[in-house]
């Protein structure tokens, strides 16, 4: 019935627009008809994912379990939203061996001083004021994607833009 499963794997710095973007579009399919979930990296670390920290290797471990639950799930015949910061290029090729088929990286890219500036949790202030060790384009690296299915400049799309954006690449391939 419907449609196919797929996986859409939003990788960016803190402060992108991945969560956002992630829930317009969860929105958006889900009025269309589509079934539909939302796997964010940091809503996870309150429950399956509450015994890894940030170090190289918890971030490893804490996007092959998203990878791991999201291929679950697109088995089910679910378009699933992965909303994660996976800074590490080896990681993200990783997952995208767990899912197999039907997956799509997707860059959310903006200018770390654009993300910095929004700060919405605080939590560049907090990295700079060195309260917070190993934050994400501060003091830890973001090895960007160099060949994504899709990239997504946040400073330079509105967020309904950028969910037409992601669902154009959707329907492109046949998925939804
Ligand atoms: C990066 C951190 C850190 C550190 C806490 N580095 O903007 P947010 O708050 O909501 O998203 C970030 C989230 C990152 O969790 P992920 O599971 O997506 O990361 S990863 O894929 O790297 O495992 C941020 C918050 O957690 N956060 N400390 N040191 N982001």
């Amino acid at each position: 019935f419907g449609h196919d499963g797929a996986v859409v794997w939003l990788t960016g710095l803190s402060g992108s627009g991945k969560s956002t973007i992630a829930r317009a579009l969860e929105r958006r399919l889900f009025n269309r008809g589509g079934l539909v979930t939302l796997l964010d990296g940091d809503t996870l670390r309150a429950g399956l994912n509450s015994d890894l920290g940030f170090s190289d290797a918890d971030r490893a471990e804490n996007n092959r379990r998203l990878a791991e639950v999201a291929s679950l799930l697109r088995g089910l015949g679910h378009v699933v939203l992965v909303a994660a910061v996976s800074p590490a290029a080896a990681a993200r090729a990783r997952v995208r061996t767990i899912v197999g088929e039907s997956f799509f990286e997707v860059h959310v890219s903006a200018p770390l001083e654009l993300c910095e500036a929004r700060d919405p949790k605080g939590l560049y202030a907090k990295a700079r004021a060195g309260e917070i060790r190993g934050f994400t384009g501060i003091d830890a690296p973001y090895e960007a994607p160099t060949a994504p299915e899709l990239v997504i400049e946040t400073d330079k799309l509105d967020q309904s833009a950028a969910v037409d954006r992601i669902e154009a690449m959707l329907a492109g391939a046949g998925v939804f």
